[in-house]
């Protein structure tokens, strides 16, 4: 099977030009102008921009968390992330605290496998670090391709683990070359600040928000970076919301120190005046809250400086009737918001289009740095030959609105819902097959692959 993309604006972290693509199988295996090629399909992208697929490192599928599953399974949350340009996903495995993390990945296994449409892999979230923890890391790295280990430092009982277990997880996975990720909010804080507000009978949602102040997120994102200077280790820091956090990063390169930060859409978008809402601002009840304008500043400052690499989206959503379950106590609300498939479009809508961004850094924060941080590159996250054919084709004059009448995710809000974006998805290709065309897909559940990754760098 061949495919030739013609006339396309070809965007890259790097590049910007106009060229033909020949497609042969799964690869891209010729770049250039005019090319004469006899090609089972055709696309004709004249005044459309191609990019790589986007690659979104941070979502949580089927996932069983605050006493119930999010909603979007493997099967419609990868098919709405294609719908939405996103040709790849990483999604969490969370370890049991008392079993091992292979017991954890044989339970995601048993969810993932057959029912992706879009390709994926999994970070490992080590909850519980001990010895038998330590040798099985090893393991995952050279015989799964499973490379990067998260950690909680809050969500103490269920996810959380201490300082002393973070230090012995980074020494082992620094040896064995994988990298550190982090949910970086003080846990303690939190929970002492969630009991006083019930206490004082201050119950709705706005109090999520309160109860996990900017200190919170700071505190934690200083003293991971700290635990990961000292054991030299490749970090990561996910979902980075605010200033104070960001201020943490900035301060470790003055010792030259390099911590790679990932923020999601929400945070550059939305802030915390949705939580005024009464219980409607349930709808964005997710871990760490939304923040301030002037964090929304700092984010997207901090992504043209450099200090913030990826904008994935933290991808959790939960029905309407799963929400009301914390509406007379908001801890009881199920963290998390859908984006899986409106990521792309809303960043090259508010970013690009708005002059926040370049269309070179577009591409970077949205596929190709997560491909670096995450031992993938080049196969994903860039336009070249021999790189898997994960394309977009996109249409950047189109106007269009979000609704949850019209999203593919299983959910039945939107948390951008009526926004107008500049720019739409055409069509998608996935590893050299047309994935979505015009808001339909081609392809069938399956063809979404497991992908291993390599060892990681601590450059990129
Ligand atoms: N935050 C969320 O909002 N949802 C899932 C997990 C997390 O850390
Ligand atoms: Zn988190
Ligand atoms: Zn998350």
């Amino acid at each position: 099977m061949s495919i030739l993309i013609k006339n396309g604006r070809v965007i890259t972290a790097s590049d910007d030009y106009i060229a033909d693509i020949f497609i042969e199988g799964e690869k891209i295996s010729t770049i250039g102008k005019n090319l004469n090629f006899v090609a089972d399909e055709a696309i004709d992208a004249s005044g459309k921009l191609v990019f790589p697929g986007g690659i979104d490192p941070h979502v949580h599928l089927d996932m069983p968390f605050m006493g119930t599953f999010s909603s979007d399974n493997y099967e419609s949350g990868t098919l709405a992330a294609l719908h939405g340009g996103t040709t790849m996903v990483i999604d969490f495995i969370l370890q049991t605290q008392g079993k091992s993390l292979k017991s954890a990945l044989d339970e995601w296994r048993s969810r993932s496998d057959g029912n992706c449409y879009g390709d994926y892999s999994f970070h490992m979230a080590v909850t519980d670090f001990n010895d038998s923890t330590q040798k099985e890391i090893i393991e995952l790295i050279n015989k799964e391709g499973i490379t990067s280990f998260k950690t909680f430092m809050a969500y103490k009982g269920a996810l959380m683990i201490d300082d002393r277990q973070m230090i012995g997880l980074m020494n082992e996975v620094r040896d064995k070359g994988g990298i550190v990720t982090v949910h970086a909010t003080n846990g303690d804080m939190i929970d002492f600040l969630i009991a006083k507000h019930k206490a004082e009978g201050k119950l709705s949602p706005l109090y999520h928000y309160l109860s996990q102040p900017e200190i919170t997120e700071s505190e934690a994102a200083g003293r991971f970076v700290d635990m990961a200077y000292y054991t030299d280790v490749p970090a990561y820091i996910v979902h980075l919301t605010c200033e104070g956090a960001l201020n943490q990063v900035r301060e470790a390169t003055e010792r030259n120190q390099k911590v790679f930060v990932e923020t999601c859409i929400q945070y550059l978008l939305l802030d915390a005046s949705l939580y005024e809402k009464d219980f409607e601002g349930a709808k964005w009840v997710m871990s760490p809250p939304l923040r301030q304008k002037k964090d929304q500043e700092t984010l997207w400052a901090g992504i043209n400086q450099g200090l913030v690499q990826v904008v994935g989206t933290d991808h959790c959503p939960f029905e309407w009737k799963k929400k009301l379950m914390g509406e007379k106590d908001f801890s009881k609300i199920p963290n998390g918001h859908p984006a899986i498939e409106n990521r792309m479009e809303l960043l090259y809508s508010e970013g690009v289009t708005k002059g926040k961004i370049s269309l070179n850094k577009f591409v970077e924060v949205s596929s190709t740095n997560a491909s670096k941080i995450f031992g993938m590159f080049p196969q994903k996250g860039t336009i070249g030959i021999g790189s898997d054919a994960d394309l977009v084709v996109f249409d950047p004059e189109t106007r269009h609105v979000i609704s949850h009448k019209t999203h593919h995710m299983n959910v039945d809000y939107s948390a951008y819902e009526g926004w107008e974006v500049k720019g739409k998805v055409e069509t998608v290709l996935l590893r050299g097959k047309i994935a979505v065309d015009k808001g339909k897909e081609k392809i069938s559940k399956g063809y979404g692959k497991f992908i291993r990754r390599g060892k990681i760098n601590k450059v990129i």
